[in-house]
Parts: structure tokens; C-alpha cells; sequence
């Protein structure tokens, strides 16, 4: 497979300005009737061009232009792409294929799911179904018929508004649908199978009426209620936000339970993973709820920044990806409690797209090459496409860039642009120079900031000299220095209060921004009183590292008294990990380990001051998880890691054991379940709690976990017990349990996901053997991706200790699982080969046999998507 490259974009040759399409469903030979509304393009009028349109596993019956038939050799069949040399200038284009939706396990394009036929088709999923430009530039409006069994598949749904339905011969039905914006083939959408319905309405700010609904199996009913609460909150945040209005009279979701993603914003139609989109108190987390709240949002919210303006070429993903993420994470910080949700996009994202950036598949939030675009749906072109967004928006204040927004939606409406456009929006609103800043579109790597201050007590300056430096990733060893925003603050160490600033004579408050954008650059704040403390890239305000030499008193101080909540966290996170350095180091050292009583005397204190924010509380008890105390280190040690996390849990446990249990039994809310912010602060509390507790198996701690498992109040707590007593020693209780959730839970496959994943992440040794046989139960498959998630995807990249057993033999398990996956769905074996990739961090030992793995799956006939990140990680 050749690479394409962003530079060598053209507009296409021939644009659609109307599909229609004719499906008549069967499981394995579902005919598509298309008429394409053909034209050259405006800015593509060199003499002869053909048409090239793209078609995979299509079996072509029929084609004719201007309803003349098209002779054998008139046109030209390939693997991908069907040629017609001669067309003219304005055509219609009548194709007939033949395609086998039962036999598509890679569940792109038209397939079947539980018995109902659904697609997907971003990126690159419609040319299994018809043949057509498949590129997002090429935008039409569509009208789909669909015609099916009626009663095997009694609904019938596509995008937009049905405008015609009816009885046929044999037991058939149809419907015809009309979507009256023009759209890109990747959010096409079809539906069909025996499904029931929630419905709803919502009033558009402009007094609209829209019917919303939801569309499940018959025994999901009971769990829509959160996801349709949440869309309606998501309509109307947007128009209060952004001023977007929903814009036509029926949005539908339909939940599947087969599906490689969360969700897709198809237009007015949009799918979602059923792990995305339904819950019930008792068979979802609170972290499930929030996250289904997130995904309903983010998807909704695409209606605007994706569908309305899309996206030029697939290299500009992140123009539609990271500006949704960014408009989702907004949303949920606004619902629920902002600092907890900043904490947790920044520690998912210093833990995991650090990672990626660090590793052999590193790549620009831009990229500008790819073999397989279904492998740059990524961290970088997401998350860190969303830190850049936000860091336009904190560099242009809201309101200016809500006037860029504006600016972007309204120029821009029904086109298909570049991440220039939308830069260049926010430029011409703000009149700022944003053309080093752009780098960030086009460089990866994480830039790290080596900072280091001191303060003159004569002159009462404070200096700081701010040095940063990205490191050379696989395809770009040259680096720029970018433009990094610092939001900062300097809390004196007398008053423990944020100072105000002077610098260069500007007076600035007591907290600001810098600007830095040399390799090297010195900042003298004037007027100083007293010694600070500097609170450095508070609320992350740039997705770098950032070091600073802090003593522990430091630490210690700032977990105290930084006035940014994000920063508390983060001092008390930094505290931590110099305690688990020292730890590490006794570990491989063979010392005897030595518990630092600073960080004893800070947890001590977090949990007796009457900290009001519990959700915050809860998230500055937590350690750094081994993910992200690997990411800090040179050569991954995981068994250190894991022994000195341990350590420091279980000391902390020990010394603290009264105030834990006192913090558990303060917060065991008993009132009717809500997934509201106050009692998920206090559930995530008193988990906490009890997590540290149950690492020393303290007696009482062990009673109370099973009493919390056995009530069996709400998800959240019986999960917690379940993996708790399943994590601890006592298999005399943890099989019993395991057993009785199991059999309780066989017939949801949603909380079957949950169970192999809670066994799946035990520490104990004998993981791997119960992993194969878990491989083996009834409720498994390798052709659902989220089992393969939650029992493959889990251990992997979860149990980090048997994961990467000395032996190899966790290696060869995944590397086994990633060559069938290779067949049965690319996309997914390119996902889940992921902790393989990042040999380079290991032991020799450990890199020697994770290269062989990965050298077998070379040896395999590969799919563009794992040849793709085989060769890089073997590069
Ligand atoms: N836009 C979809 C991505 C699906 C791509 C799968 N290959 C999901 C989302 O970001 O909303
Ligand atoms: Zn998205």
C-alpha cells in the first residue's frame, strides 16, 4: 500500500449534486440501485478527464450514463475503483451492485448487527455499498428508498425526513427518505431491523419543533431516559453557547451492538455503540453515564462543526474532531463539575497522548501523509486537536472567538474546508498573528518546558526562564519552537495568597498569561513582596510538559494554597510521583522501601480539611496510575511500578486507615440513584476510600465491600465491590461473587463486557489462563468489538504487570488475537496491537520479545491498517 499525501490534493474531476439510492435488503445479497446527478467541476476543466469512482466488494450488475448501457469495454474494474474514460460534462449515472452484508465482519459500509442492518461509513465505508466518489468534498443531496421484509424489519429508517412509505409484493415494505442538505457520502446512514422507539420533542430557540427519538431493541427501553436527556441539554446548550440551532424535524439515534467506535454523527440519523448510548442505574457506572452524556453531545454537536461545515480532504480530520471535542468537553464541564472534568481530559491525555506522540505512530494534529485513514482517528487528532482549539479560545478570550465561530459557521455553511479556513476565521476576528501558532497543526511531539526560577530578595523580582524543546518524532526530526500560552500565578509563601504581577511595567493581576514562542525566554516580575511559589500552566493551558525542580515543601504548599484547582491536583500528583521515584529506585535496587511522611502528612490533610469540592477530593486521593508514572519514566520497569504504587497505597493505608473509613462511612449516599455531580462526587469518594482500605484487606473494609456488593444499590458500587474483592487475595469470596453477578448479568451483554473486564485486570498471576478461558465462554466473540475491548483491550493495555510477563506469554496472546482480528475487522486489529507498538520503552528483554510479535504479524498477508502501524512500529 502507497501512502497518500496532503499535498497532492485536487478537487475532484466530477461533483454529485444529487444522489438517489434504492436499497432492496437481504442478509446476503442486498441489491443497490444508484442514480448519480453527475457534473465537471467548476475549477477541473482540463480536456479529457475520466470518471473514477470508488467501489470495494461490489458486484457490479448493471451501469449506464444517460440511461444508455455501458458495453464491457466502456469502462475499467478494479480492486477499488471503477473508470469511465469518457463522460459528458453533465450526466446521470445509473449503477446496479450486488453487495453481502452478512459476510462483512469489518463492519464498515452495510452490515448486519444482532439480525439489523446498519452502516458506517466514515471515513471511507461507502464505497461498500455503492460506487461513488467517496471523499468528503464531493457533497449532495440524497433520497433513499429502502426496501426490506416487513416483518423481520418493520422500521426503515435513513437521513433526513421520510417522505413516502408503503406496501410491496411478497411481504416487503419501503421507505423513501429525503435529506435536503447537501452532505458527503461518509455521512450516509441506513438502518433497518425490528426496533422500538423512544420519542421526544425539543423547541428550537427560533420555535421549531423537533421530534427526537430514540431507537433501541425492545429490551433496552428502560435505558434511554439519560441519553435523551442529554441530547435535549446538548440542543439546547449549543444554541445558548453558539448560537446553533438543530435544522430539521426529526434527529434520530439508533443504538447497535456491534460497532467499532462510540458513535457517528451521520446526519439526522446518527449510531451509536450501545455502550455509548444506553444506561440504567443498575447496569451502568456513573463514569458510563457521564460518558454516554459526553458522546451524545459530541455527536449532536457535529451536526455543526462536521456535517453543516465539513471537512476538505481527511487530513484535516481534526478540524471537525478537535473543535468537537473541544465544543463536548465544554459541554460537560458546564453540566457537571468543571475543575473534575478538566482533571480528567488531562490526565486521560498526559497518560495517553503523551504516549502516542512518544511513540512510532506519532503524528501532527495535521498529518500529512497516511496509508490508512482509519488509523489517524487518534488521540493527537482529537484530543489534542481540542487542547489546540482551546488554547485559541483562551488566546482570543470567548467572546472574540465566539464571534470567529460565528464568523467560520456562516461563511463556511455547506462547504467542505480546511483547518485554514477555521484559523483564519478566528485571525480576522481578532486581528492576532496566529501564523507561529499554527505550528501546532503541523508539528508532533509534545513540546517540554524546562522552567526554573528564583526570586531576588534585594530587588524583590521573581526571574523565570522558560526553555522549550520538542523532541524528533519518526517523521520530523527538525523542530520549530511554537507559540505555548503558560496561565500562571506566583503564591507567596508567607500569605500562601496569589500575588499580583508586574512584568515590563505592565501590571497583570494575579493571574495571567505569558507568551512563550523563542526556544529561551527570561521573564522578570516586578515588585514581588515575598518569596513565591510559582503555579505554573494552570488549568493546562498548553498540552506540554512542564518541569520545574519543586521540593516537596513546594509541593506540599501548592496542594495547599494554589488558588487553581487543577494545579492543587496537579502539585499533589507531582508530590506523589517523587515518592514513587524514590520507590522505584529501592525497588530495582533491592532496598528496603521507606514511605515519605510528606506525603503522609498531605493526605492526612486532605482528608480531614473540609474540602467542599468531593469530586476534586476524590481525584487529589488518587495516585498516578502505572500508565502515567511509565510515561515519566526512561525504561519502563513495570514490575517496579507496580511494587512501589502498591507500596505507597497500602503505607498510606495504614497510617491513614481511620480517616479513610471515616470518609467512607461519611459518604455512602441512600438516597434513589441520580447521575447528578453531588452524588457522583460522594460515590467516587467513598470508592476511593474503600479501594485503599481493601489494598491492606483490613477486616472491616472487607465486610463492607461485600455488603456494598450484595446490596447491589447501583452499578458504580457494585462494580467498585466486585473488582475490589476480585483484585484482593480472597478468591473465597471474589469466585462467589463473580459467579452470581455473572449468572445474574448473562443476558446483558453491556454488563458482561464490564465482568470480563473486572477479571481481566486482576494483578494476581493466573490472569492470562482465565483470560483464555474466558476467551472460551458464550457471551466472547472476536467479531464484537466491545468484547474484544473489554477482555482483549483491557488486558493489554491495563494489566500492566501480566501484560508484559517476562515470559512473553501476554505478548504472544494479543499477538495471536491481533493475526485472526487481521481478517475479521482491520480496524479493530489496528487499535488493539496499540501496547505492542511501544516496545522502545521496554527492558532489552522485553523490546527482543515484543519485536518477535510483532515480527510474526509482519509475516502475515496484512491489512493497509496494520501493515500501516507494523512497519512504522518496525521502522
Ligand atoms: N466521526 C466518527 C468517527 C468514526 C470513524 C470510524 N472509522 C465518530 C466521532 O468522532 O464522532
Ligand atoms: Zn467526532
Amino acid at each position: 500500500p502507497q501512502p497518500i499525501h496532503l499535498h497532492d490534493y485536487q478537487p475532484p474531476a466530477y461533483r454529485v449534486t444529487h444522489t438517489e439510492l434504492k436499497f432492496d435488503l437481504s442478509p446476503s445479497a442486498t441489491r443497490v440501485v444508484a442514480r448519480l446527478h453527475l457534473e465537471r467541476h467548476p475549477d477541473r476543466q482540463e480536456d479529457t478527464l475520466p470518471l473514477v469512482l470508488n467501489g470495494e466488494h461490489l458486484k457490479l450488475l448493471r451501469i449506464a450514463i444517460d440511461g444508455q448501457e455501458l458495453e464491457a469495454g466502456e469502462y475499467a474494474l478494479d480492486a477499488g475503483t471503477l473508470t469511465v474514460p469518457d463522460v459528458p460534462q453533465r450526466f446521470l449515472l445509473d449503477t446496479e451492485v450486488e453487495i453481502d452484508p452478512a459476510a462483512n465482519t469489518a463492519l464498515e459500509g452495510l452490515y448486519l448487527s444482532n439480525g439489523m442492518f446498519c452502516t458506517q461509513c466514515e471515513a471511507e465505508g461507502f464505497r461498500r455499498i455503492t460506487y461513488y466518489p467517496d471523499r468528503p468534498d464531493v457533497m449532495a443531496t440524497f433520497s433513499t428508498t429502502v426496501i426490506g421484509d416487513k416483518s423481520s424489519l418493520p422500521v426503515l429508517l435513513s437521513n433526513g425526513n421520510p417522505v413516502e412509505r408503503g406496501e410491496l409484493p411478497n411481504g416487503k415494505h419501503f421507505v423513501t427518505w429525503e435529506d435536503p442538505f447537501p452532505k458527503p457520502c461518509y455521512l450516509f446512514a441506513l438502518v433497518a431491523g425490528d426496533l422500538k422507539q423512544v420519542e421526544d420533542r425539543f423547541t428550537t430557540m427560533s420555535g421549531r419543533e423537533v421530534t427526537l427519538q430514540i431507537w433501541v431493541e425492545e429490551e433496552n427501553l428502560d435505558k434511554t431516559e439519560h441519553a435523551m436527556a442529554s441530547l435535549k441539554r446538548a440542543m439546547k446548550w449549543d444554541e445558548e453557547t453558539y448560537g446553533r440551532e438543530y435544522d430539521l424535524d426529526l434527529f434520530m439515534i439508533v443504538a447497535v451492538s456491534d460497532f467499532n467506535m462510540g458513535a457517528m454523527e451521520n446526519k439526522g440519523l446518527n449510531i451509536f455503540n450501545s455502550a455509548a448510548v444506553l444506561t440504567h442505574p443498575l447496569t451502568a457506572t456513573d463514569v458510563a453515564f457521564q460518558r454516554v452524556e459526553g458522546i451524545v453531545a459530541h455527536e449532536y454537536f457535529h451536526n455543526w462543526s462536521g456535517n453543516r461545515v465539513t471537512c476538505r480532504d481527511w487530513f484535516q480530520l481534526s478540524l471537525k474532531e478537535g473543535f468537537t471535542v473541544f465544543r463536548d468537553q465544554s459541554f460537560s464541564a458546564d453540566t457537571n463539575s468543571a475543575p473534575v472534568k478538566r482533571i480528567e481530559d488531562v490526565s486521560f491525555f498526559r497518560t495517553a497522548q503523551f504516549a502516542e506522540d512518544d511513540g512510532p505512530t506519532a503524528h501532527p494534529v495535521r498529518p500529512d501523509q497516511y496509508i490508512e485513514i482509519s488509523n489517524f482517528y487518534t488521540l493527537t487528532i482529537y484530543e489534542k486537536g481540542a487542547e489546540v482549539v482551546r488554547m485559541l479560545r483562551n488566546l482570543l478570550g470567548w467572546e472574540t472567538f465566539r464571534k470567529g465561530t460565528d464568523l467560520y459557521f456562516s461563511r463556511f455553511d455547506g462547504q467542505a474546508v480546511t483547518i485554514e479556513d477555521f484559523v483564519g476565521c478566528m485571525r480576522e476576528v481578532s486581528g492576532l498573528d496566529l501564523s507561529q501558532f499554527m505550528r501546532w497543526y503541523s508539528q508532533a511531539g509534545t513540546p517540554e518546558i524546562d522552567a526554573n526560577g528564583h526570586y531576588d530578595y534585594a530587588k524583590g523580582e521573581y526571574h523565570l526562564t522558560l526553555r522549550q524543546r520538542t523532541p524528533a518524532t519518526p517523521d520530523q526530526h527538525e523542530k520549530q519552537p511554537l507559540h505555548i500560552p503558560i496561565r500562571l500565578g506566583l503564591v507567596g509563601t508567607k500569605s500562601g495568597e496569589d500575588l499580583e504581577m508586574t512584568l515590563e511595567g505592565d501590571s497583570l493581576g494575579k493571574d495571567t498569561v505569558i507568551h512563550l514562542r523563542e526556544e529561551e525566554q527570561h521573564f522578570v516580575f516586578t515588585d514581588i513582596a515575598e518569596a513565591p511559589v510559582p503555579s505554573l500552566l494552570r488549568g493546562f493551558s498548553a498540552p506540554v510538559k512542564m518541569r520545574f525542580p519543586y521540593g516537596r515543601e513546594d509541593l506540599a504548599f501548592l496542594l495547599q494554597h494554589d488558588s487553581d484547582g487543577f494545579n492543587r491536583w496537579d502539585a499533589g500528583q507531582r508530590l506523589a510521583m517523587l515518592a514513587l521515584d524514590d520507590l522505584i529506585a529501592a525497588h530495582r535496587n533491592g532496598v528496603e522501601k521507606v514511605m515519605d511522611v510528606r506525603v503522609v502528612d498531605a493526605f492526612r490533610t486532605l482528608l480531614t480539611a473540609d474540602i467542599d469540592d468531593k469530586a476534586v477530593l476524590a481525584e487529589m486521593l488518587t495516585l498516578p496510575s502505572e500508565a502515567y508514572i511509565a510515561e515519566q519514566q526512561p525504561v519502563v520497569d513495570v514490575d517496579a511500578i507496580h511494587a512501589a504504587r502498591t507500596f505507597v497505597k497500602q503505607s498510606l493505608a495504614v497510617a491513614l486507615r481511620d480517616e479513610f473509613m471515616a470518609v467512607y462511612r461519611d459518604h455512602c449516599v441512600d438516597v434513589p440513584y441520580a447521575p447528578e455531580p453531588g452524588q457522583i462526587a460522594a460515590r467516587s469518594l467513598k470508592n476511593v476510600a474503600l479501594s485503599y482500605l481493601m489494598s491492606i484487606e483490613d477486616e472491616e473494609a472487607m465486610a463492607l465491600t461485600q455488603r456494598q456488593f450484595e446490596d447491589g444499590h447501583n452499578m458504580t458500587d457494585v462494580r467498585t465491590a466486585l473488582t475490589l474483592l476480585t483484585h484482593s487475595s480472597r478468591d473465597d469470596l471474589a469466585d462467589p461473587a463473580l459467579k452470581a453477578f455473572g449468572e445474574k448479568w448473562a443476558h446483558d451483554s453491556l454488563v458482561m463486557d464490564q465482568w470480563f473486564s473486572i477479571q481481566v485486570s486482576r494483578p494476581q498471576p493466573d490472569v492470562l489462563e482465565r483470560l483464555k478461558f474466558l476467551m472460551e465462554h458464550p457471551a466472547f466473540s472476536l467479531k464484537n468489538p466491545n468484547k474484544v475491548r473489554a477482555l482483549i483491550g483491557t488486558f493489554a493495555s491495563q494489566n500492566r504487570v501480566n501484560f508484559h510477563r517476562i515470559d512473553g506469554e501476554g505478548y504472544k496472546l494479543l499477538t495471536d488475537v491481533v493475526i485472526e482480528l487481521n481478517r475479521i475487522n482491520p480496524e479493530i486489529a489496528a487499535r488493539i496491537i496499540t501496547p505492542l507498538t511501544r516496545w522502545q520503552r521496554f527492558d532489552e528483554a522485553r523490546q527482543a520479545l515484543m519485536k518477535d510479535e510483532l515480527e510474526r504479524i509482519r509475516a502475515e498477508e496484512l491489512s493497509p491498517n496494520l501493515y500501516e502501524v507494523v512497519e512504522k512500529a518496525l521502522a
